[in-house]
């Protein structure tokens, strides 16, 4: 759909990212209008739709996703629904921003991947905002500018504070570890060749069914190695850290925070407390570039594929767990769709 108009956007999904979303797109981009809002849980629907201008809660997200008054979906529900919703929008013929992950499993991937194919367009962009981060694109910038020579090894951390004691290892991998998936990908510009994850000493603040920390060697296609620690417990922050080391130098991540307090003999610097804070620039972003896409009857950015590949690896991880050995992790050659112009 070209448009002049205001894009009208179906929410599926009114927890902590999508409240946000509907946030960001109905009082920072412009251009877009949150007309519908889907939920589990009716409450959470109603909560959001009352802050937004002109909203109606649909019980059913499928009949959302149908909903004549709807132009473009944004599924922002939980991981296990996305597939379904995502299919559902392109059997509509509707454009479709899915937070990742975009399948909980590279099987599922592939079936959108196929869907996607079978009407020979894109329909799909993922939520892989990091892309959209300024210190990360300032990174990249730094890497294509080759002054640190070839990238030889990278050191990422994630770092969440803490996460609800129900979650499951290999939850904490689809939906947190997909991150640094697609990031190596976009930072290196190649497909990831095989992961190994290894688990170590337990954090005792731990949930019963989560290993955290947990610490997975990705091998890119090109030789690169890349050390990724994920901890869910780390209690001080929310914390995002990379460096990349060259043949002639390392750049990294610097403090996303301006300030530095010295006090007491101390000199003590803020760190975010959640990802919404610490990545609202990348999401205000990349929201609106997906509605400047959908007025434009466009589309760009992260693709199913990305987020095939993506989710292949974190597949890759869990499995390299179970079995205790490194795992292939790579996606094959791009799809005609899919391939840069
Ligand atoms: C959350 O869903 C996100 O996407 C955040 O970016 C990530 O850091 C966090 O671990 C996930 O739970």
């Amino acid at each position: 759909m070209a448009t002049d108009r205001s894009v009208r956007i179906g929410l599926i999904g009114a927890g902590a990212i999508g409240e946000d979303h509907a946030r960001r797109l109905s009082t920072v981009i412009r251009g877009a209008d949150v007309v519908a809002v889907h939920d589990v849980d009716p409450s959470r629907a109603e909560t959001v739709a009352t802050r937004l201008r002109d909203a109606r809660v649909i019980p059913d997200g499928n009949a959302l996703i149908g909903d004549p008054d709807v132009d473009a979906v944004v599924v922002a529900s939980a991981a296990p629904t996305h597939e379904a919703y995502v299919l559902a929008a392109i059997a509509a013929g509707k454009p479709v921003f899915c937070e990742k992950p975009l399948a909980t499993t590279a099987t599922g991937c592939l079936r959108i991947v196929e869907a996607e194919k079978a009407h020979g367009r894109r329909f799909v962009r993922v939520g892989f905002m990091r892309r959209f981060d300024p210190a990360y694109l300032g990174l990249k910038a730094e890497l294509r500018s080759g002054a640190i020579g070839q990238p030889l090894l990278a050191h990422l951390a994630h770092r969440n504070p803490a996460v609800p004691s129900t979650l499951r290892t290999t939850d904490a991998i689809a939906d947190s570890l997909v991150h640094e998936m697609d990031l190596v990908r976009w930072l290196f510009d190649t497909e990831i060749r095989d992961v190994r994850a290894v688990a170590g000493r337990r954090n005792v603040k731990a949930g019963p069914e989560l290993h955290d920390p947990l610490l997975v060697l990705v091998r890119m296609a090109t030789d690169v190695v890349v050390e990724v620690e994920l901890s869910l417990n780390i209690g001080y922050g929310y914390h995002i850290r990379a460096e990349i080391v060259g043949e002639n130098g390392t750049v990294a991540l610097a403090s996303e925070q301006p300030i530095i307090r010295r006090i007491s003999g101390e000199e003590r610097r803020p760190i975010a407390q959640h990802w919404k804070t610490r990545f609202a620039a990348a999401y205000d972003a990349e929201l609106s570039e997906w509605v400047r896409d959908v007025s434009q009857g466009c589309v760009s950015g992260p693709s199913a594929w990305d987020g095939y590949a993506a989710t292949l690896a974190t597949d890759a991880a869990a499995e390299s767990l179970r079995s205790d050995t490194a795992v292939a992790a790579f996606p094959g050659d791009v799809p005609t769709l899919y391939r840069e112009p």
